[in-house]
């Protein structure tokens, strides 16, 4: 049946209808927008004031830390000191600062190929993940895997996984080895949106959920 000759009461035409209406609808409404925003900042605000100064102060220096670095691993990569890809965080530091400061140092973060932030948020010294950018022997992966692949199993830094999604499976088999080994250690695996196109994202939350596996998918 052609979309025109559709009865108008029809599930598709009621559908279609309300496309439009989200393509064609109103304006946002400006004021609600700002009060939202406003709501949101008070939020905020209540939520950091249960955090003493120092701590504060310790989370943005690993922020704008890992800024600065990522500034200049993009200096070094056009100037074509850094060899293969180089994925930048910028822009994203306080989810890797905020989440990894939540865990202990012996649970584990999983990521993607877009991994120098984690990884120094995690206790990797910058000299090493710039080492590994550089290709140098002193890279945590002995300069042999650049940008997408750090690594340090020692600080429970399992990568730095260049295939979309890649890391998903993974880190749901990490927390599911804690969980069958009886300790209370925490995963943490961040992603990109595309990484959900992945069969293996499915999978694994639907895993993860029906076995309780202490994994956090932070995407
Ligand atoms: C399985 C697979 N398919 C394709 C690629 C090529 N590829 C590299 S980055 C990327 C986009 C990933 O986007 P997203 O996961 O949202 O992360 P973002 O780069 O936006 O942080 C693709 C398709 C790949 N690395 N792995």
């Amino acid at each position: 049946m052609s979309k025109q000759s559709q009865p108008s009461n029809s599930r598709a035409a009621a559908n279609e209808q309300s496309s439009v209406a989200v393509i064609d609808g109103d304006a946002p409404d400006e004021g609600q927008m700002r009060a939202d925003h406003e709501a949101v900042k008070q939020e905020q605000k209540r939520h950091l004031a249960a955090y003493d100064h120092k701590t504060l102060v310790e989370l943005l220096r690993q922020m704008l830390l890992i800024r600065r670095f990522e500034e200049k691993s993009a200096e070094a990569y056009s100037l074509g000191k850094i060899g293969g890809f180089c994925h930048l965080y910028i822009g994203q530091e306080a989810v890797a600062v905020g989440a990894i400061s939540a865990i202990r140092k012996d649970d584990y973060v999983l990521t993607s190929y877009r991994d120098h932030g984690q990884a120094i948020a995690k206790g990797m010294s910058p000299d090493a993940v710039m080492a590994e950018l550089f290709g140098k022997a002193g890279g945590c992966s002995q300069g042999k895997g650049g940008s997408m692949h750090m690594f340090d199993k020692s600080i429970g830094f399992l990568g730095g996984h260049a295939i979309v999604g890649g890391q998903i499976p993974l880190a749901t088999g990490v927390a599911f080895a804690s969980k069958y080994q009886g300790t209370d250690q925490v995963t943490l695996c961040f992603f990109g949106e595309a990484a959900v196109n992945q069969g293996a994202f499915h999978e694994s939350l639907n895993l993860a959920q029906l076995w309780k596996l202490p994994c956090i998918y932070i995407c």
